[in-house]
Order: C-alpha cells, then sequence, then structure tokens
C-alpha cells in the first residue's frame, strides 16, 4: 500500500474516532437526502411560502455568515415539485432602518389580481419589532427573484401599550366579504399569548382591532401564528380567504418549543372566531408534531388545491458541532394537511411528490412478529429510506389497564421506554440501528385498556439513538385516536441520516426527531420491525423504499432534473 493511502486511512480513523472532529466539513454522515436544507449556515422558520406561475417558493430564516443565528435575512429557493430545489439569491437583507437588526418571519398574500406580497418583521435600529412590505420587482418573473421593500415601513408598529420585543411574525392575510384585509401579528400581553388583528383596505394602512382574534392565559408569547380555513369534507385543501358553511378555522401558535392549533367556527363579517376546545384546555393539546418541529406555516397550493404545512426542525447537537458541521437546521418534508374524519383534529401526509424518490422496494404482508422478537427490513438503503408498515392485533383483551394517572403521554414514553416490556407493546420499528443495536430510535405504540375502550399510545424513543454523550436525546410522545379492534396501527417513517419524521395512524400523530448516531450511519444503519410486547403482534403489511438523493442545488449547480 502506498504511503498516501496509509495516510489517507490514518487520517480518516482520527476523523471517526474523534466525536466532534467526525462532524467537520470532510465526513457529513448527518447531512440529510431529501430534507430541505441550505449548502452551510443557520436555518431556522419556513417564511412566505407560495405557489406562484407553476413555481413553489420557499423562503427561510437564514444567517448567510454563520451556523448560528444571527444576522437574519430571507433566503430563497425554488421548485418546480416541491422535492428537488434550486437555491436563489437572498430575497431580503437587513440593510434598512425599519429592519438593520434582522428581517425576521412573515407570510405571503396574493393581493386581488394575483400579486404576491410579503408581509415580515423588522427588529428596527431600537430592536423594537416591526411588520414591513416587499413585493416582487418584476412579476413575469415567474421565479420572482428580486425583491423590493416598500417606501411605506415600517407599516404597524409597537404602539398602544404593545410591547417591542413581543410583536412579530405576521400571517397571510385574508379578505373579508366588507373588501377589508385582515391579518394576525404574534404578541405577548400581560405574560400571555394573543393573536392581535390589524384590518387595512389598502395593505398599507393597517389598524388595529380593539379585539385580538384570539388570545389565552394558559400560554406565554404567541410566534408565527398561522389562520387558514379547511374544509370539513376533508378532502382538498382551501384558499385562505374562502369562507362558507363548510369550512373549519385552524389557528396555530408555537410557543414552549411545539407547534399548537386549535379548531373553530370564524365569522369573516364580525371576525368572532369561536374555538370547539381551546389552547391547553381540559388537557386538550392539538399539536401539529409532538416532536421536534416549530414555527412553521402552511400555504394554498392552487396548483393542486391543497394546504401544505412546512415546519423547521431544530438541531438537537451543541452549538459547538454545529459549528464544527458548518450548518444547523431542516424543514420538514412538505405535508398536505387536511380536517379528519372526526373534524376533531388535522391529518397530515407527505406530500405525493416525496414518492417520485422511492426507489428498491422491499415488501411482505402477514408475518407474525412473537412478543420479544426482532426482524430486520434487509435489501433498501437504511439510513435513507421511507417505511410503511401496518399492524393488527389480535389479544386486544390482554391489554393492560390504563392507569387513570397516565395523563401526559410523553413522560410515560419516557417511563416506558422500547425495553420495557408490556402485553400488547411496545411493537413498530427501530431505526437507525447498529447491527449490535447498542444505537437505535424506537418509534413505536402500545395498547392499553380503560373501561370500554382502547389507549393507543405512540412513542420515539431517542434514549439510546447515539452513543454521543451531549445530545439532547428526549423521548417524545402522544396518544392517537386509533381504535384497534376496527383498524390496523399504521405507521410511515421517513428516515434521512439525522431526522426521522413518523406518521402514525395515516397521519393522526406526528413525531419528529433528530439523531445523531455514532456507529449507525450510512451503510453501517440497520432497520428493524420490532415486537417487545409479551403477545404476538401481526405485521399486515410491511413496504420500505430506499429514498433516492433530491437535488438541493445553488442556481448555478443545477443538474438535469429528476426524469421520472
Ligand atoms: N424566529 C424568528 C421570529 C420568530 C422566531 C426570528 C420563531 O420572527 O418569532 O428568527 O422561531
Amino acid at each position: 500500500m502506498e504511503t498516501s493511502s496509509v495516510l489517507v486511512i490514518v487520517f480518516c480513523f482520527l476523523l471517526l474516532g474523534n466525536g466532534v472532529q467526525s462532524l467537520s466539513m470532510e465526513h457529513q454522515p448527518y447531512r440529510t437526502g431529501f430534507h430541505f436544507q441550505p449548502p452551510r449556515n443557520w436555518m431556522n422558520d419556513p417564511n412566505g411560502p407560495m405557489y406562484y406561475k407553476g413555481v413553489y417558493h420557499l423562503f427561510y430564516q437564514y444567517n448567510p455568515y454563520a451556523a448560528v443565528w444571527g444576522n437574519i435575512t430571507w433566503a430563497h429557493s425554488i421548485s418546480y415539485d416541491l422535492v428537488d430545489w434550486i437555491h436563489l439569491e437572498n430575497a431580503l437583507s437587513p440593510d434598512d432602518p425599519f429592519d438593520i437588526n434582522g428581517c425576521w418571519s412573515g407570510s405571503a398574500t396574493f393581493l386581488t389580481g394575483g400579486k404576491p406580497v410579503v408581509l415580515y418583521t423588522g427588529s428596527d435600529t431600537m430592536k423594537h419589532q416591526v411588520q414591513n412590505l416587499a413585493e416582487p420587482k418584476n412579476l413575469s418573473d415567474p421565479l420572482l427573484r428580486e425583491w423590493v421593500k416598500s417606501s411605506h415601513n415600517p407599516l404597524m408598529t409597537p404602539v398602544d401599550g404593545i410591547e417591542p420585543e413581543f410583536f412579530r411574525d405576521p400571517t397571510t392575510a385574508w379578505q373579508g366579504p366588507d373588501g377589508l384585509w385582515r391579518v394576525l401579528v404574534g404578541n405577548r400581553m400581560d405574560g400571555h399569548g394573543w393573536a392581535l388583528l390589524y384590518r387595512s383596505r389598502d395593505f398599507i394602512t393597517w389598524t388595529r382591532s380593539k379585539e385580538p382574534l384570539h388570545s389565552s392565559t394558559r400560554t406565554g408569547m404567541w410566534e408565527c401564528p398561522d389562520f387558514y380555513p379547511v374544509s370539513v369534507d376533508g378532502k382538498e385543501g382551501v384558499d385562505t380567504s374562502s369562507f362558507d358553511d363548510s369550512t373549519k378555522h385552524v389557528l396555530k401558535a408555537s410557543f414552549n418549543d411545539c407547534d399548537h392549533y386549535v379548531l373553530g367556527n370564524y365569522t369573516p363579517v364580525t371576525d368572532n372566531y369561536s374555538v370547539d376546545t381551546d389552547f391547553l384546555e381540559n388537557g386538550s393539546d392539538l399539536r401539529y408534531d409532538y416532536g421536534n418541529f416549530y414555527a412553521s406555516k402552511t400555504f394554498f397550493d392552487g396548483g393542486k388545491k391543497r394546504r401544505i404545512l412546512w415546519g423547521w426542525i431544530q438541531e438537537a447537537d451543541s452549538t459547538t458541532n454545529d459549528i464544527e458541521k458548518g450548518w444547523s437546521g431542516l424543514q420538514s418534508v412538505p405535508r398536505s394537511i387536511l380536517l379528519s374524519k372526526t373534524g376533531k383534529q388535522l391529518v397530515q401526509w407527505p406530500v405525493e411528490e416525496i414518492e417520485k424518490l422511492r426507489t428498491g422496494n422491499v415488501s411482505f404482508e402477514n408475518k407474525k412478529l412473537e412478543g420479544g422478537s426482532v426482524l430486520e427490513v434487509s435489501g433498501i438503503t437504511p439510513s435513507q429510506a421511507d417505511v410503511e408498515v401496518s399492524f393488527d392485533l389480535s389479544n386486544l383483551e390482554e391489554a393492560e389497564l390504563m392507569d387513570p394517572s397516565w395523563i401526559d403521554p410523553q413522560l410515560l414514553c419516557r417511563q416506558k421506554t422500547a425495553p420495557v416490556r408490556g402485553n400488547i407493546g411496545p411493537f413498530g420499528i427501530l431505526a437507525f440501528a447498529s447491527k449490535d443495536m447498542t444505537e437505535q430510535t424506537a418509534i413505536f405504540f402500545r395498547v392499553f385498556r380503560s373501561d370500554d375502550k382502547h389507549v393507543v399510545l405512540m412513542c420515539s424513543d431517542q434514549s439510546r439513538s447515539s452513543l454521543r454523550e451531549g445530545l439532547k436525546k428526549e423521548t417524545y410522545g402522544t396518544f392517537i385516536d386509533i381504535d384497534p379492534l376496527h383498524e390496523k396501527i399504521s405507521l410511515r417513517s421517513l428516515i434521512d441520516h439525522s431526522i426521522v419524521e413518523s406518521f402514525g395512524g395515516d397521519g393522526r400523530a406526528c413525531i419528529t426527531a433528530r439523531v445523531y448516531p455514532k456507529s449507525a450511519i450510512d451503510n453501517q444503519s440497520y432497520l428493524y420491525a420490532f415486537n417487545n410486547g409479551t403477545f404476538d403482534v401481526n405485521i399486515s403489511n410491511l413496504n420500505a423504499w430506499s429514498m433516492k438523493k433530491a437535488q438541493i442545488v445553488s442556481s448555478t449547480k443545477r443538474r438535469k432534473p429528476h426524469l421520472d
């Protein structure tokens, strides 16, 4: 062997063996294959997503200079299919007095006639939060490459008792039957969360309504509010300014590191919003995702008549390691979002376009998983995969009794992690598993019995996800509205190098986790189905695919698009 080859091997060995050093730019096991991320540096909230003249636009909070939050700019990427992305020039930079300390989150609105504009928060010279307007320079450019800030900025300022540090993140605006535009701005007042309501005839002069659209004494500051209609027949998405009896309205607010939502009825003439069950009321805790998912935003895709949701997935590693690897933050896969059949919650599913990355399928049906067994799913690339599995259960009468004190599902998942045996469950999948199983991320279900029904718990257990120290290895969980007597328990997980996005019960509960295995990376990563309950479960169907890499490139480096 030549001396140079030996040196390369020794160098790689040193990199791999050295924890933090292994995260340097030379070795990047945690970069994703099909989740959106910029080539380098910091990214947080998705901003102003929209579909314009056949092109999807995603803007996002970005630091052009470092892998930590700061210098917040609106970066801009476009796509023709929500899978492959092209990074364009930054759309908004913090270089005016009304946004010199940052161009923070905001949303896009199509004005009458179809002109897109964005409202965003500027952190001004005093670090006061103000709301600003920007519009495309050239409407005939479907890529909307250049953006011009309004000469009227700032349009909304923190006056009349609004605290200047708690006034941000304007929603997509909607137009009422009186022709007035409405927009919400996230706020904290008296220590609580508010969605302030503003109205305008010309989109320039905005007047604050005496009453907020909604507020809650159970929460702190509301960041990144979102407000939109969903159709009660649950089949198609609905444009933000549509109102009729066949819709309910969703209000989402970001607080406590999670995106919470409520459902309710909105009357546009009076701007009355009456919620079915309020935020955190009577144990209600509706969230888009019970894992790592924040500051999300939806938009109406007029092309395919659907509403699409994006969320920021933060790192769960130390800032030092983020700096070392040179980047921080992912976006979730775009998810289409609808009202469930029960009308009591939303359901989410990865947009169908993601499926074009599927390749190399492995599938089987009707396989018994005995209590205490694992089954390797081989023949795919487990570190970049899409897995769908459904379980049917025949021993439901054996389910353990639900203890009425188990009211916190996340706590229950933390206590009853994957190695803790139950009667019916834990069963599910082990993602990012090392051959010796010392590393594994378990996404699983447990079934309990309570009075006359069954209670299904869904968990994502990161406690053994990595042998590396210093990571946040949070375990997440939620109860999920499935009746296992009458339906199978299904799970879909999108596994992508350092992220697992899981959809239980056909999208009734989502849990996203960031994990950084030390040895279960690339081709040393394995995937298993498992059942650690006492009783057998049956895999009625399992389908797994390797996933191709999406093409996410800067405008100068574009290759031929996928032809399939
Ligand atoms: N991120 C933005 C704010 C928003 C927060 C700043 C939520 O506008 O409230 O980067 O993550």
